[in-house]
């Protein structure tokens, strides 16, 4: 099923809407997927069920073509193009909440990357889940991270990479931490497609997190960890 001008995505069933989605993100067609998601949030749906069911799900077809071949960068550029305008009407009512926050995340792809898809998705969730979230985008090199920490003094640093040869680039940064004896001030995450428990573990990180849900419980839980460990001052 492909987008036709004069298709009327809102006399779809939710089932039928979905899969029109997926195709359109498949397409590229950022008018079409926005206007999905503002029809299924209008339905009732969750904006979790949105993004999980109808935008992430749509990405996996997109990636799996990509795989094998099918589609190519300007065409998954274009999907990409579509997630973003799906994601930019979810980002708000995913980070509303009147709660103080509960730490600092600084979060960034590092270099020779520039997926943000997943990073984006895990900072808005990081927000939603109560924390000030610094996002310094793609391409970071170690020398940047670290600047970025003087200035922000975060409680977590998060790093992406969706690639095999840029995961290795995690171990850089948290190597640059220890030279600099500052490895402790940072509770370190990582996630990404391409990584795994064991790979966070042989870089030197805290934790891998699976997907942004999971980012949200390990930062919650490092963190709390973290605070009834402190010595308290005095
Ligand atoms: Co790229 N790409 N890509 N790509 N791309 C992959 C990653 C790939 C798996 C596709 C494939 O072959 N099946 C493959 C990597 C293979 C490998 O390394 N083993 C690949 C390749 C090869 C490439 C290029 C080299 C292609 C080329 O040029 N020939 C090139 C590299 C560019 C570069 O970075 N230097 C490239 C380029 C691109 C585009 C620019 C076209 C575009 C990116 C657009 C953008 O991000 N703005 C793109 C895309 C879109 C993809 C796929 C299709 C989708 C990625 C995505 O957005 N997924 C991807 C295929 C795939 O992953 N199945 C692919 C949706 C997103 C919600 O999931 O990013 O996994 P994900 O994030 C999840 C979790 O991983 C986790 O939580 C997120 C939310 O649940 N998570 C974290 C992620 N980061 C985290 C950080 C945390 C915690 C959790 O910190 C605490």
């Amino acid at each position: 099923m492909s987008t036709a001008d004069d298709l009327d995505l809102s006399s779809l069933a939710d089932d039928d809407l979905v899969e029109q989605m997926h195709d359109d993100l498949y397409d590229g067609l950022a008018d079409e997927v926005a206007e999905g998601v503002n029809i299924l949030l209008s339905r009732g749906w969750t904006p979790n069920d949105v993004l999980n069911k109808a935008l992430v799900a749509g990405m996996g077809i997109v990636g799996v073509d990509f795989r094998d071949g099918i589609l190519f960068v300007p065409e998954v550029l274009m999907s990409a193009k579509a997630m973003k305008a799906g994601m930019a009407i979810l980002r708000p009512l995913l980070v509303e909440t009147g709660a103080p926050r509960i730490g600092k995340v600084l979060i960034g792809t590092v270099k020779g990357d520039i997926h943000d898809i997943g990073k984006n998705l895990v900072a808005m969730m990081l927000e939603g889940g109560g924390f000030e979230v610094v996002d310094i985008g793609i391409n970071v090199s170690a020398d940047d991270f670290m600047t970025a920490l003087d200035e922000h003094r975060p409680d977590i640093l998060g790093m992406s990479a969706l690639l095999t040869t840029t995961m290795p680039y995690m171990k850089v940064v948290i190597d640059t931490l220890k030279q600099k004896g500052r490895r402790d001030d940072y509770i370190v995450l990582v996630g990404g497609a391409p990584l795994n428990e064991a790979f966070a573990e042989s870089v030197g990180a805290d934790a891998y997190c699976r997907d942004a849900a999971v980012a949200v419980e390990t930062a919650k839980a490092m963190i709390s960890a973290r605070r009834q460990h402190a010595v308290p001052a005095g």
